[in-house]
């Protein structure tokens, strides 16, 4: 188990339903203990176990709902 928590700039979020898109695919990924997005500053801050998932596949996941994870 290590955990580790960071913060990433998310690009492509427009509106609240964006902030809960991010939030919702990260927070249903394993491995993901918890990710809160900060609509204002355009950030997620992920807290995550690298042993259960990196960070390329959760930049994927978020890919996968229209944005971007910048790493
Ligand atoms: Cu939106």
């Amino acid at each position: 188990m290590a955990k580790i928590k960071e913060t990433y700039p998310v690009i492509g979020m427009s509106c609240a339903s964006c902030v809960r898109n991010v939030e919702s695919v990260l927070n249903k990924t394993k491995g993901v203990i918890e990710a809160n997005v900060n609509f204002a500053s355009e950030k997620v801050t992920i807290e995550y176990d690298d042993e259960i998932i990196s960070m390329d596949k959760l930049a994927d996941a978020v890919k996968s709902m229209g944005y971007e994870l910048i790493t």
